[in-house]
């Protein structure tokens, strides 16, 4: 019997690359499909060890181009898709919005005609892998649940609340077979260094200052990416059709503590004195919209489908850390190039 082909879009990047390492390395019944378009944030690097297995292939395609996503949804029979491919950056997509309508609401309405045009629907599903920043913004106290209502608050999540909005209609108009999650932020190895933790340790290591908006008082619950990708497999295998699940790390951090306790562990890794690296810590003007705090309540997941964080933060955070350090190169290509202009016009006059 042919292997069921599963096409993981966004492989190629942070979370698409953990995802697609675990399909292809505890699922060798299926076929895996890595359609990614390499963005700045794409890097077929971070799927070395996986890219000679024989269930996984690597397809270069915009999910935007509607002809050249039909045309793969018509060589083969298509089982289940597993959306990952985003413009993924906050402050990104205050500066440049429609890049963000274009790939994260267009290319995920052309993903879904594609399936529901000519995908065998029996046999897999449409799993759109969404944010927790679709909730808005919380105060002081309480948790995102699934029953919270949406109120996203940068042209990011607004683009992410509307493709969900998508995804659920078309499972309700066309009854196809789909699941989302929301998941918190996550941490751990090949993050792009647009992103707090990566961005600090790339700028402690080079004595860079190191940009915390507004007083650093914001709050993210903060997830092991291991586990999101963990997380991904058991729902996309035995979530609920129509279903959304929470994804955290009951794991919250402001960001000013964070930021002290990676200066005290990078002290320590780089032989610097105590306090060193956190004489970097510069506050600089806030993100325009900056949301409050986010945090998750994944009872529905852990209660439903048996799944918890199986990393405690300390362990990670470690890991993450000491994983950065050891790969000096996959840093300094993926910071030479545009990334000196990004980092320019983002924090220069800040
Ligand atoms: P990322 O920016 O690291 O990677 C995005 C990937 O999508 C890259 O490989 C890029 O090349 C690809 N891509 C972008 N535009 C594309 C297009 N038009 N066609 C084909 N491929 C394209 O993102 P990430 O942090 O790994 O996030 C992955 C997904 O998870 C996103 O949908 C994001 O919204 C969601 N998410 C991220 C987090 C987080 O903390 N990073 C948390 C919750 C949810
Ligand atoms: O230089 C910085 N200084 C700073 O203080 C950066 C890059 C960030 N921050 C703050 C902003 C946030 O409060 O740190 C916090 C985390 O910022 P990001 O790493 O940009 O993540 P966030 O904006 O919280 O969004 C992330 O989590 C949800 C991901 O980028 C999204 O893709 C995901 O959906």
């Amino acid at each position: 019997m042919s292997k069921k082909n599963i096409i993981i879009t966004g492989g190629a990047g942070f979370i698409g690359s953990h995802v697609v390492r675990r399909f292809v390395q505890n699922h060798p019944d299926l076929h895996i499909i890595n359609l990614d378009v390499l963005t700045y944030a794409g890097n077929l690097e971070n799927l070395k060890d996986v890219e000679k297995a024989p269930n996984y292939e690597f397809v270069r395609i915009d999910i935007t181009d509607k002809t050249a996503v039909e045309a793969l949804f018509t060589s083969r029979t298509i089982h289940g898709v597993i959306h990952l491919a985003a413009e993924s950056h906050v402050d990104r997509s205050i500066t440049n919005p429609i890049d963000f309508v274009m790939t994260n609401v267009v290319g995920t309405v052309v993903l879904l005609n594609a399936y529901k045009a000519h995908a065998d629907t029996s046999a897999g599903r449409f799993y759109h892998v969404s944010t927790d920043e679709v909730y808005g913004t919380l105060g002081d106290d309480g948790k995102f649940t699934e029953e919270t209502p949406y109120d996203p608050n940068s042209p990011y999540s607004a683009s992410k609340a509307s493709s969900d909005h998508f995804v659920r209609a078309y499972h309700e108009t066309y009854k196809l077979p789909m699941v989302i999650s929301n998941c918190s932020n996550n941490y751990g190895s090949h993050q792009f260094p647009e992103k707090l933790i990566p961005l600090m340790i790339h700028n402690i290591t080079n004595n860079k200052p190191l940009p915390v908006y507004g007083k650093g008082e914001n709050i993210r619950d903060w997830l092991w990416v291991e586990d999101h990708a963990r997380a991904i497999e058991t729902i996309y295998f035995n979530g609920k059709d129509g279903e959304t699940y929470n994804i955290g790390g009951n794991n919250e951090w402001k960001n000013i503590d964070l930021v002290h306790k990676l200066c005290e562990i990078m002290d320590r890794k780089l032989g610097r004195a105590e306090g060193e690296s956190a004489k970097l810590i510069t506050y600089v003007t806030d993100r325009k919209g900056h949301d409050f705090r986010y945090a998750i309540d994944a009872s529905k997941l852990e209660n439903e489908l048996g799944w918890s964080p199986s990393v405690a933060f300390d362990q990670g955070f470690d890991k993450t850390i000491d994983w950065y350090l050891e790969n000096t190169e996959w840093l300094d290509r993926v910071t030479s190039g545009a990334y000196a202009d990004y980092y320019q016009s983002m924090y220069a006059a800040r």
